[in-house]
Order: C-alpha cells, then sequence, then structure tokens
C-alpha cells in the first residue's frame, strides 16, 4: 500500500500527487499543516529534512519529489509517463530541469507578489517576467504543434511543467502571447488529475492568511 505525505498547495507535492492519479495508483493520502507536523519526530523519521512530499511503498520511504516519480515508473511502469525514443528522453530531462533550475527561482518575486507576501522593487519584477517569459518560450518551442511535449503522450515533462501552467496568468504571464502552450494548459487542465489536485480560492486564500500570520510571528 501506497503512503503520500503531502500538502495540497504544495508544487512540489503536486507533481506526485498529479503523477499517483495518472497512473491510477491507489494510495493513502497523509495532509501536514506545515505550520508544524513536518517537525514532529514520525515525520522526522521519514524525511529528516522535514520536507514534504515524502511516499511509503510497504516499509520503503522514498523522499525528495523526482526520486518518488522515478521510483513509481520503476515499480509501477503502467501507464508509463516516460519517453522512449532517445529525444523524448532529453527532452522530458530539459523541461523537468528547466522547471526547477530555472523557472522557479525566476518566478519567486512573482509568486510573493500574487500571494501578498510583500512587494519587490519594479525592477526586479520585470526581471522575474523576463526571465519567466525566457522559459515560456523555451516550452512552446519544445512543444512545437504536439498536445504534450513528448508527442501525444503525457509524460513527466508535461507533470513537472504543468503543474505550474495554471498559475502563469495569476503570476501576470500573458498566456495569449503563447497560443501553443495555452492549448496545452487548457489540455491539461481538462483532464481529472488536474482538476482533483488544482486548489481551490477558498483553499488559496486560507493559506495565504496562514502563511501571512505565520510571517508576521517571525517578524517579517
Ligand atoms: N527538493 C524537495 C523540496 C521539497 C520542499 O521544499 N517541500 C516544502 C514544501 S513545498 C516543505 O516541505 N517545507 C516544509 C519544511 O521545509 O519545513 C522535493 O522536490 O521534494
Amino acid at each position: 500500500m501506497l503512503t503520500f505525505y503531502h500538502t495540497p498547495l504544495s508544487v512540489n507535492s503536486r507533481r506526485v500527487w498529479v503523477a499517483l492519479l495518472e497512473k491510477n495508483l491507489p494510495f493513502e493520502a497523509i495532509v501536514l499543516n506545515l505550520g508544524g507536523d513536518q517537525l514532529k519526530p514520525d515525520f522526522l523519521s521519514l524525511n529528516p529534512f522535514h520536507h514534504i512530499p515524502v511516499l511509503v511503498d510497504d516499509g520503503f520511504t522514498v523522499i525528495e519529489s523526482f526520486a518518488i516519480l522515478d521510483y513509481l515508473e520503476a515499480q509501477y511502469p503502467s501507464p508509463s509517463l516516460l519517453a522512449t525514443d532517445p529525444k523524448g528522453v532529453a527532452t522530458l530531462r530539459m523541461v523537468e530541469m528547466v522547471t526547477v533550475n530555472e523557472l522557479v527561482p525566476a518566478i519567486n518575486p512573482l509568486i510573493k507578489q500574487m500571494m501578498g507576501f510583500g512587494q519587490d522593487p519594479e525592477e526586479a519584477i520585470a526581471q522575474a517576467k523576463q526571465k519567466a517569459e525566457v522559459v515560456l518560450k523555451f516550452y512552446a518551442d519544445k512543444l512545437g504543434d504536439g498536445p504534450f511535449f513528448c508527442g501525444d503522450q503525457l509524460t513527466l515533462a508535461d507533470v513537472v511543467a504543468g503543474t505550474f501552467a495554471p498559475w502563469f496568468e495569476q503570476l501576470g504571464l500573458p498566456m495569449a502571447n503563447y497560443p501553443t502552450l495555452q492549448a496545452w494548459t487548457s489540455r491539461l487542465m481538462n483532464r481529472p488529475a488536474w482538476q482533483t489536485t488544482q486548489p481551490s480560492a477558498e483553499e488559496l486564500a486560507a493559506f495565504r492568511d496562514r502563511m501571512k500570520q505565520r510571517m508576521a510571528a517571525q517578524g517579517q
């Protein structure tokens, strides 16, 4: 039996959550409140770095979302979320790495602004948008005319980049400039796995309030 420790609003968790759903794997979900649950001894015994997501499969513990995705593909290969041809394998990994190494750091100021956690100077916002646009152009280039990054089948490239896609507009990145990416985003948002894992406006507002309280308590 799979046990998935997560927090619904975390994109690191969501990529695993979407993969579990896309692979039709039954699992028990344990939701952590990151206000302290992650520091309790039981959870620290699973992940000493106190991060979600964590997956436990029949007593075997996997931390780090990308290791979890690898494990799921190896242990439960069907349906596959991997590419098989060499160009697809490279595209999949490029999209994954560009997402975490380029997109994530670039959009930090935009997330901060969207969530109302503070406002960086205009120059920093403009620079963040510029960097994010380079990623969007890269995505559009890799997507080409295909429905998904690696062709006709959904792969982990779509899962990893696609769990950010619903936020692009709200981050101030106009998707009308990227019609093929916009169509890809709609394609993903129509899938049950994306619909199940998309946070509601209420969940988002509650998260925003909790974070603001936490930041105020820490004097930020
Ligand atoms: N590299 C890790 C990052 C995980 C991560 O940063 N998780 C955050 C939530 S998005 C977390 O658990 N934060 C709570 C903490 O560090 O105490 C992964 O991909 O799984």
